[in-house]
């Protein structure tokens, strides 16, 4: 089951001066920052607000770290805006095959790890409406995370 939102995907050319404008402008901080290489990325977590499911909800800033990456590809597109959504599931397993069942495309065969050691998967965007949907479950368990 889908349980919030788990983060809003934001590409950015430079991750530096993106972190500054969220800091500047709303106090946000960030919580987690890391490089994730099979994705292209290297990301930073702004933690918004915790959620009646023990998780909580993010902005996710990404910058690519290779012109052939995603959201390098992307970027060149579309510009800096909004990238994904992203739903939390206790489950990702169970939801993404649930979901496969009723004809749309789940990109991986098995979740692959995002962001804090969670295990995540995509819903293909041409089946979504043209959002690229985005499932995690987080590394801890519910109520410890963070
Ligand atoms: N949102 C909405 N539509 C998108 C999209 C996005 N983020 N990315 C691509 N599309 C659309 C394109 O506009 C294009 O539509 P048209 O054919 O109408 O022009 C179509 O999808 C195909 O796009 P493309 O540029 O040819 O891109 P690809 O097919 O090579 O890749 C996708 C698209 C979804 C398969 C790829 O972006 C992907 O694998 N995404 C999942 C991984 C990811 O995004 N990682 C970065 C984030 C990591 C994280 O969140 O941790
Ligand atoms: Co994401």
């Amino acid at each position: 089951m889908l349980t919030r939102i788990d983060h809003i995907g934001i590409a950015c050319r430079d991750l530096d001066k993106t972190v500054e404008f969220y800091r500047a402008t709303y106090g946000f901080e960030v919580f987690h920052s890391e490089v994730n290489e099979e994705q292209g990325v290297r990301e930073a977590m702004l933690r918004i607000n915790g959620t009646d499911d023990g998780g909580a909800s993010y902005l996710q800033l990404l910058e690519p770290t290779r012109p052939d990456s995603t959201v390098a590809k992307w970027l060149e597109k579309n510009g800096e805006g909004v990238h994904h959504i992203a739903f939390g599931t206790a489950d990702v397993d169970g939801d993404s095959e649930a979901i496969r069942g009723k004809g749309v495309r789940v990109l991986y065969d098995e979740p692959r790890i995002g962001s804090m050691g969670s295990r995540i998967t995509f819903l293909h965007p041409k089946d979504c409406g043209g959002v690229l949907t985005e499932l995690v479950t987080s590394a801890q368990p519910a109520g410890h995370e963070g």
